[in-house]
Formats: C-alpha cells, sequence, structure tokens
C-alpha cells in the first residue's frame, strides 16, 4: 500500500471527557482508514502518484490525472487533515500557548482568549462539513475555513492547527452542539506540536 493510516499516538479513552472515546475510535479506525484505502484506490489506476507526497499531491492537484483528481482531492485531504489533528491533541493538553507562537497570537488577534472567540466563531460558521484552520500567510496568522477535506496546501499554506467540524468529530457526545464542542476543543490542543508545526510554516 503506498499510503498507510498512521496509529493514534494515544489511548482511544486518553483525550475523554472531552472527545469520547466511541468517537475516537470511529473517527480513526474507520472514517480516517477509509480515506487512505479510498487515495491508495486512485494510486493503484496512476502508480506514479505513490511515490509523491501529500504535500505534493495537495499542492499540485492539477497534475493529477482527471479521472481521480476529485478522490486524491478529498482522500490525500482527509489522510493530511487527520494526521495532523491527532497530532495537534494530546491527553492533559490545554493551556495557554507559549514560546513564539502565544507572542504571534497576542500581536496577531490582540490575546489569545480573542483568537479563540475567532477561531471558535468561524468554525461554528462553516456551513456543512469542514475545517477550521490557523495558517501562516505573509507573517500574519489568520484563521482560515475549508469545506469537506480541502487542505490549505492547496493554497500554498502550511496548516499549523485544525479542527476537525465534520458531524462524525462531535455527533456523539455534543449531538447538534457544534459551539460547545469547538469551546471544549482547546482543552485537548497540544501548544508543543502546535509550536514545532508554526516554526515550520516560517521556514
Ligand atoms: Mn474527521
Amino acid at each position: 500500500m503506498a499510503f498507510e493510516t498512521p496509529p493514534l499516538p494515544y489511548d482511544y479513552a486518553a483525550l475523554e471527557p472531552t472527545i469520547d472515546e466511541a468517537t475516537m475510535k470511529l473517527h480513526h479506525d474507520k472514517h480516517h482508514v477509509a480515506y487512505v484505502n479510498n487515495l491508495n484506490g486512485a494510486v493503484e489506476k496512476h502508480p506514479e502518484l505513490g511515490k509523491k507526497t501529500l504535500e505534493d499531491l495537495l499542492s499540485d492537484l492539477g497534475s493529477v490525472p482527471e479521472d481521480v483528481r476529485t478522490t486524491v482531492r478529498n482522500n490525500a485531504g482527509g489522510h493530511v487533515n487527520h494526521t495532523m489533528f491527532w497530532q495537534i491533541m494530546k491527553p492533559s493538553g490545554g493551556g495557554d500557548p507559549a514560546g513564539e507562537l502565544a507572542a504571534q497570537i497576542n500581536k496577531d488577534f490582540g490575546s489569545f482568549a480573542e483568537f479563540k472567540k475567532k477561531f471558535e466563531d468561524a468554525a461554528a460558521k462553516q456551513f456543512g462539513s469542514g475545517w477550521g484552520f490557523l495558517v501562516y500567510k505573509s507573517g500574519k496568522l489568520e484563521i482560515v475555513t475549508k469545506p469537506n477535506q480541502d487542505s490549505p496546501i492547496s493554497d500554498g499554506l502550511y496548516p499549523i492547527l485544525g479542527n476537525d467540524v465534520w458531524e462524525h468529530a462531535y455527533y456523539l457526545k455534543y449531538n447538534n452542539r457544534r459551539a460547545e464542542y469547538l469551546a471544549a476543543w482547546w482543552n485537548v490542543v497540544n501548544w508543543d506540536e502546535v509550536n514545532q508545526r508554526f516554526a515550520h510554516a516560517r521556514k
């Protein structure tokens, strides 16, 4: 298989009570695995795609053969988005960001509280399925939302942080209360990992 689903870096129940065990099991073992399987199905038809990285594929979708372009867009996107998602969370996470990222957040949003409010608001307003992302563009942090599994990588931007607002990410525990999920999610953010992604984005 060209692409593989990475194992969760912690137990399915490790993010309780913010994200419940049943949601994590379904989300990782069914949803993420399906994206990887679908992406591998496209690679079977065009084996040269298997030699590319996810970033290569998503940053140049125009070079992907047309018969699998939508499949690659949705499923390479799903794969890269979820791989990031598991890594930027951790048990006993949360708290305040530190270091360079904290300074940049204060500079661009005024305060961490203000950033959280803006991020939650943007992600709450994403109609239907999609993601809220934090990206670094022209020396500034920016909040963007994307529908489906689209990735900021396709716009030449590296996602520093992202929250999944597909119903599969929260519906079992939060039902239709997306805003409640968004507000609780900060409790499991792994700011060390997010800081590393910020350092990568600045390169
Ligand atoms: Mn998801």
